[in-house]
């Protein structure tokens, strides 16, 4: 990849559509988009116009001009919006090849602007997060990154840092007249604050993968409890099956819903139970291991039976615990009674699973949300320790620096102030063509 040759791409997806969106970018934009229709418009006027090649008219498209550095990319960047089918912006696409562009590689556009400086790389994984957002909390989170929260965040931690390498750095420049610029007390407290900072950082990484993967929730209870009968209702189909046979569900049974803003995977377990016969046994297995890894467990007791000695309550301390049936059994006072077949309770049950899910998974903004983020800020933390760790054994300056630098550069990978070729590489190859 080279930034200075110009690439083509479809910013749209594939497909019929009112309109497709051709973007071209670098220096020989403008000539090509001239070669296609004529006259272009001074930059940010949208104008009508025709596309011809080879004396051939190819559709009728709306240009708008980009001139750099005032373009997504930074360089000379041109949109035509085509009519959205795929032979037009084939043979538009081919049209410009044939006049010097190249196609795009994946993510190529974003990588141009986090080139020239238009986006950090935070902000650049936001633009492929909002674009897979799956419900309204994602989209809110990779928006907020997008504009800049997560960026701010790690730049002032490494700006404090760098406050104490330069004073530290003069110091060593100065040892022999003796000046101090930092006291070693001083010096520990911005190191103790960056730490503090970075570990509240770190923190936010599970709640931002959960946003970003979802999370996973159980459904478990003695067999005949009305669990599949619950989940046909959350997810609002006749999805498991249901019978007053108890042991009807053997396989887990999943489907994903959206609470508290995020995609929560339901699964419906076979009944747990003592003395159950192999294939039942096997799925009984399955459930207990599911409840085991699960995010969220519900626990469903029958009011019409209550708890029994088959029940496994206290393995699942923070199971939300719902009595089922109450149009047969009243549920004991206080405690979360529902009954799908009067529709009684569900709502109470869904606002709770709501607030549940708000207040133990709901990312704050500014979260890290992936594998790359948290290893980042991982590294600086684990520097900062090394650095609190040698300040307190008395060691000199330079060996503190070297973990200070280290720190910082750990911060500096994650916005890509400092860069590595394999870092790039590794995040735009994720991204579709045409950003
Ligand atoms: N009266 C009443 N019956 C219910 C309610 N919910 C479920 N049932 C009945 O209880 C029986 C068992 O329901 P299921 O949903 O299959 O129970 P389960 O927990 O999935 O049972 P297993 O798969 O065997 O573990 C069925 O006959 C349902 O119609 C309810 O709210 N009220
Ligand atoms: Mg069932």
């Amino acid at each position: 990849m080279s930034a200075d040759d110009t690439i083509v791409a479809l910013a749209t997806p594939l497909g019929r559509s009112a309109l497709a969106i051709v973007r071209i970018d670098g220096p020989s934009s403008v000539a090509i988009a001239e070669s296609l229709i004529g006259t272009i418009p001074p930059p940010r006027i949208a104008a009508h116009t025709s596309i011809y090649h080879n004396g051939q008219l190819l559709d009728d498209c709306v240009v708008t001009r980009f001139v750099a550095p005032h373009s997504f990319t930074g360089n000379d960047l041109v949109e035509l919006t085509l009519h959205g089918n795929p032979l037009l912006v084939e043979r538009v696409i081919a049209a410009c090849v044939e006049l010097g562009a190249r196609m795009a590689e994946p993510g190529e556009f974003s990588e141009r602007a986090v080139l020239n400086g238009k986006l950090d790389l935070v902000q650049a994984e936001s633009i492929a997060d909002l674009i897979n957002a799956r419900t309204a909390l994602q989209a809110k989170l990779s928006l907020s990154n997008l504009e800049g929260t997560l960026s701010r965040k790690a730049a002032a931690i490494r700006e404090a840092l760098l406050h104490v390498i330069s004073r530290l750095e003069a110091a060593l420049d100065f040892s022999e007249e003796g000046y101090e610029f930092i006291t070693r007390g001083d010096a520990r407290a911005v190191i103790e604050g960056a730490l503090a900072d970075t570990a509240a950082l770190a923190e936010t990484y599970r709640r931002g993968q959960a946003s970003q993967t979802g999370l996973s929730a159980v459904i478990l209870g003695r067999p005949n409890a009305g669990k599949s009968t619950l989940l046909n209702r959350l997810v609002g189909s006749d999805r498991a099956i249901v019978t007053p046979i108890p042991g009807t569900t053997r396989d887990i049974v999943r489907e994903t819903i959206e609470i508290g803003g995020l995609p929560v995977t339901l699964a419906d377990t076979a009944g747990l139970r003592e003395g159950a016969g192999v294939v039942e046994g096997i799925g009984i297995e399955r459930a207990r291991d599911a409840a085991r890894r699960a995010d969220v467990i519900l626990y469903l007791i029958d009011a019409a039976v209550g708890p029994t000695a088959d029940d496994e309550l206290e393995r699942f301390p923070d199971a939300l615990v719902v009595w089922t049936k109450i149009d047969l059994e009243p549920a004991p006072p206080d405690a979360l009674g529902i009954s799908v077949t009067a529709e009684r309770g569900i709502d109470t049950l869904l606002s709770r699973l709501d607030a549940l899910v708000r207040e133990r998974f709901a990312a704050p903004e500014g979260s890290l949300v992936n594998e790359r983020q948290r290893q980042a800020v991982a590294g600086c933390a684990e520097a900062l320790r090394a650095a609190l760790a040698s300040l307190d054994a008395g060691h000199d300056e330079q060996l503190i620096l070297v973990d200070l630098y280290r720190a910082s550069t750990s911060l500096g990978l994650l916005t890509g102030v400092i860069t590595r070729d394999e870092v790039f590489t590794e995040i735009f190859s994720k991204f579709c063509i045409g950003k």
